[in-house]
């Protein structure tokens, strides 16, 4: 990018956009600073592929990536090398996400049932240093004791087990990060569990799962180191006709355990609208933990964009007040571009469609419906989106220190030169 748009142009553009949103009864300053203290939990495993540290060989579990853009990090110090260089280019509060095979067992083999806080050591020396918190996800796929397409569900007892207690590890493990970091470590359980073809037995596998979560849960773990999610999932690829924990399963599930239930945009029928999910399950469950994502035709996992879905889930999390109860995440993974430029560009994303929620004039269209005059609100809806709401994102990115506009690009690019192209 060539031509720099001056900070003093970036300024008199806001001051005119601050005014229009006052006019609507919303402060921009505010909107600004509210958006880049919400924490969003940024993937640890768009930078590899999904691959991990363990050898274990290609992804599996249903989910999938494609592409070979060069540069995929290798080992933990690629990349959190990476992630901090992509940190620097995305405004606003991070954490990090991580997978049970990012462990750095230092030259050992660990099984994942024996995993322990001390393979991760490096991640929180690097967690406390850099002041971004993690959360931890146990990892049931790309495994052979995941061959069958059943872990905790599965028929074979030695093969629950194994799944049992790598769960039972991860969430040890995931206390320890809450310990380090003095707040809860999200540990989001997804099972791949399901079948290919139709099912005789659907009751048995989803017995299975129930007690073994219940096994798993029953621990307890000190206050305010560990929150439990579970995730849903409509199908994936080799589960088509049966996903053992599904919607209604885990929907049941965390009603009854009171745990946050885990809504990814990619697990749903593409017709279905996520976000008018959001204020139905709140009624029911402590919290949501989201994965934003984007399907393409199926849970494709593309990298997020400012699109209507993406925005429609923020404007509701918005509307119900929720942001305390609805913890931000991020899950897409793409093999075919440059991957730091993937992390930015959905992260950047998500943090401009919450900038935007929070721009909207809630209060104004709630008074409009109460009043019967849906006119009114259907006229706020639309002249919202010509707000001059750019300006306003430009001018968040300046007060966060981060790049403004496609500017970042440059700083990617010189970096793959630099780094990612020698790997
Ligand atoms: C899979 C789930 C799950 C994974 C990650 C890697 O469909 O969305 O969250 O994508 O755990
Ligand atoms: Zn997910």
């Amino acid at each position: 990018m060539k031509e720099e748009i001056g900070t003093g142009k970036i300024e008199t553009a806001y001051e005119i956009a601050r005014e229009a949103y006052a006019a609507l009864g919303v402060s921009a300053d505010k909107a600004i600073t509210d958006a880049l203290d919400l924490p969003v939990s940024i993937h640890c495993w768009q930078g590899d592929d999904v691959l991990g540290f363990e050898n274990s060989g290609p992804l599996s579990g249903g989910i999938l990536t494609t592409g070979n853009y060069p540069g995929r990090a290798r080992n933990g110090d690629e990349l959190r090398a990476d992630a901090e260089f992509a940190f620097a280019l995305i405004p606003g509060k991070k954490r990090f996400n991580l997978h049970s095979f990012y462990a750095e067992p230092e030259g050992k083999n660990v099984s994942r049932d024996k995993l322990e806080p001390e393979h991760f050591s490096k991640w929180m020396d690097w967690s406390k240093n850099k002041k971004i918190p993690l959360d931890f996800n146990p990892s049931f796929f790309s495994h052979p004791m995941a061959n069958s397409g059943y872990t905790l569900a599965s028929a074979d007892p030695g093969i629950r087990k194994f799944w049992m207690d790598h769960s039972k590890a991860c969430r040890r493990i995931a206390s320890a990060f809450g310990e380090n970091q003095g707040a809860p470590a999200m540990h989001d359980i997804w099972v791949p569990d399901g079948s290919k073809d139709y099912p005789a037995d659907r009751m048995g596998p989803r017995e299975r799962l129930k007690d073994a979560l219940d096994e798993i849960l029953s621990i307890s773990f000190p206050k305010n180191t560990i929150t439990d999610a579970v995730e849903c999932k409509l199908f994936g690829i080799g589960s088509e006709a049966y996903v053992t924990g599904s919607y209604d399963f885990y929907m049941g599930y965390a009603t009854k355990k009171q745990i946050k239930l885990c809504l990814d945009m990619g697990h749903f029928h593409p017709t279905e609208h996520i976000a008018d999910k959001i204020s139905a399950v709140l009624l029911f469950v402590p919290g949501i933990l989201f994965h934003f994502s984007r399907g393409m035709r199926w849970d494709s996992d593309h990298v997020p964009t400012f699109s209507d879905d993406l925005r429609d889930a923020c404007r509701e999390i918005k509307r119900a007040a929720a942001f305390d109860r609805v913890d931000l995440a991020l899950d897409y993974f793409d093999a075919s571009i440059n991957r730091i430029a993937a992390w930015v560009i959905g992260t950047r994303s998500l943090r401009k469609a919450l900038l935007e929620a929070l721009l909207e004039p809630t209060g104004l269209m709630v008074e409009a419906e109460k009043q019967g005059r849906n006119h009114e609100r259907l006229a706020l809806m639309e002249e919202c989106k010509t707000l001059p709401f750019a300006a306003v994102w430009d001018k968040l990115c300046l007060d966060a220190g981060v790049p403004v506009s496609a500017r970042w690009l440059d700083k990617v690019a010189g970096y793959e030169q630099q780094v990612l192209s020698s790997r």
